[in-house]
């Protein structure tokens, strides 16, 4: 039986049309689940978005439409921006869907059942005109942040999670797995600053807006946003319903990808009801970094951003995946532009990769009259070449099982650069105008062709259009995963050469 692999990006908030940063954590969590198919695992890859919560509330009362017609829009547009991006989930969960509205209702009844839930009181600095409740430390000059009028204390019935009571448990796990927050940087971070000072209990229910779930017993209030949108991912497996079938096989996930700044809700709230609910825990959380532009966060209000589909209208899809996938040391912050895109985009999809198979498909076209064979006649340096090769798919794996993606990408960008210089070296237009070395040239464009062979079908899981295109060009079925080691292909017979990845001016 293959084995599983659930990986999951956070549900994101419909509250207005998703930008590049969006992308960024998208677009790694599907090469990922690309990677581990090709692998051969039983994949589960799921998003979605968190449609509740009284800033959707209130951004849908802007635009005087009912909050569900106005999360519908934005969620048609992302399952959209996915598309062109070529994002392969499996499973695209919305907070609205009424499977996902009665899971958590249920969770929320068995805690409260089992005293995990209490009724209390919750304090806090209330500003009438925006519905909003703050903290001290959220205001400004001691008045609303939203809107600067004053706030005045009120307390209002709510509910509370015992998060307090999972504190050493959760200490103890979170010592004992290094592996379940990454970059470790983040674990020290979450210990120390987080769970050390004290775990209070959270407040998870609120009744000064409307927009969320209802407590299934106590219907003035809705369900926190968090609690709701946590649940996900296991509401989209089944939990608590009558078909369990994919809760058994994919729970625990394996990876929860997320940005940094909502690693505490993860590491802290999500595994605290696990514990409560008496189920295992995913087996890690990546807190990857931001793309940041002109070196501040990518912000709605600034509007310091386009439509994600204008790049890939300009410069390609795959330009778009690679530099999400590349640029970007993976858990730190990265900067995002357009200057940096085109840049990357030529120095490796037109420069290293295009110009390698374009240059090497034509000179077996003229050469070799489209043909190359295997044969085992090499020197020195065609041995130290075919040893790179082989040496290629266990690094990259090895990359990849770590999810550092970038490093796995320059492992076989590296290859790539091996390659433009052993054509350098040999000189096969020079070893072309001897006849007596015909065998010798059909062995350096064959090392090659096994080289690009190789390292394209790597790349189907970051850039498919373009892999797929290269090995439509070398006309070879051999394309799995199962097909990786060197050799495999007796004989190409390429197609006409051609340009693999457009030329990008600068603006
Ligand atoms: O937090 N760079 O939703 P959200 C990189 N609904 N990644 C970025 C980014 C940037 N500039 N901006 C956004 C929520 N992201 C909750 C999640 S999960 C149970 C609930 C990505 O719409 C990154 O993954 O604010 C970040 O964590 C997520 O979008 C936040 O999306």
């Amino acid at each position: 039986m293959k084995e599983k692999f659930y990986i999951t990006t956070p549900i994101y908030y419909p509250s207005a049309n998703f930008h590049i940063g969006h992308c960024y954590t998208t677009i790694i969590a599907d090469a990922i689940a690309r990677f581990k198919r090709l692998e051969g695992y039983d994949v589960f890859f799921q998003t979605g978005t968190d449609d509740h919560g009284q800033k959707i509330e209130n951004k849908a009362k802007e635009t005087e439409k009912a909050p569900k017609d106005y999360v519908d829009e934005i969620v048609e547009n992302a399952k959209d921006l996915w598309k062109t991006l070529k994002i392969s989930y499996d499973y695209f969960i919305r907070t609205t869907d009424d499977n996902h509205i009665k899971a958590v209702q249920q969770i929320f009844e068995t805690l409260y059942k089992q005293g995990d839930i209490y009724k209390g009181e919750y304090k806090g600095l209330y500003c009438t005109p925006c519905e909003s409740f703050w903290t001290e430390s959220q205001l400004v000059d001691g008045k609303c942040p939203d809107c600067e009028r004053e706030v005045k204390e009120v307390s209002e019935e709510a509910y509370f999670f015992k998060l307090s009571k999972y504190q050493k448990q959760l200490t103890e796990y979170i010592e004992s797995h290094p592996d379940f927050i990454q970059p470790v940087s983040r674990k020290n971070e979450m210990i120390n600053n987080f769970i050390k000072p004290g775990l209070a209990d959270l407040c998870v229910s609120r009744s000064s807006f409307t927009w969320g779930i209802p407590v299934s017993f106590d219907e003035k209030h809705v369900i926190y946003v968090w609690i709701d949108a946590l649940s996900n991912y296991i509401t989209s497996l089944g939990y608590t319903s009558d078909d369990s079938t994919l809760f058994d096989k994919f729970w625990p996930a394996d990876l929860h990808l997320v940005g940094k700044e909502i690693v505490r809700f993860h590491t802290i709230i999500w595994p605290a009801i696990l514990m409560a609910l008496d189920l295992p825990l995913p087996k890690q959380i990546f807190g990857h970094g931001w793309l940041i532009i002109d070196g501040g966060k990518i912000s709605k209000s600034l509007g310091n951003y386009q439509d994600p589909r204008e790049y890939v209208r300009t410069y390609g899809v795959d330009a778009v995946r690679y530099f999400a996938l590349k640029e970007v040391p993976f858990g730190n912050d990265g900067n995002f532009s357009e200057e940096a895109l085109i840049s990357r985009t030529n120095s490796d999809l037109v420069n290293n990769l295009g110009n390698l198979v374009t240059r090497t498909v034509s000179m077996t076209n003229k050469y070799l009259d489209d043909k190359a064979i295997r044969l085992d006649n090499d020197g020195e340096v065609d041995n130290n070449l075919i040893s790179e090769i082989k040496k290629l798919q266990n690094s990259v794996k090895v990359k990849m099982n770590e999810y550092k993606v970038n490093e796995a990408l320059t492992e076989i960008m590296d290859l790539l650069k091996k390659c433009n210089k052993y054509i350098d070296d040999t000189t096969p237009w020079i070893v072309a105008k001897d006849p007596e070395k015909k065998d010798y040239l059909n062995t350096i464009l064959y090392n090659i062709l096994e080289g690009i062979r190789i390292s394209a079908i790597l790349l189907q899981a970051f850039i498919p259009d373009t892999s797929e295109k290269i090995l439509n060009i070398l006309a070879t079925d051999k394309r799995s995963f199962d097909d990786l080691e060197f050799g495999q292909v007796e004989e190409y017979l390429v197609k006409e050469a051609q340009i693999i990845y457009e030329r990008i001016e600068n603006k």
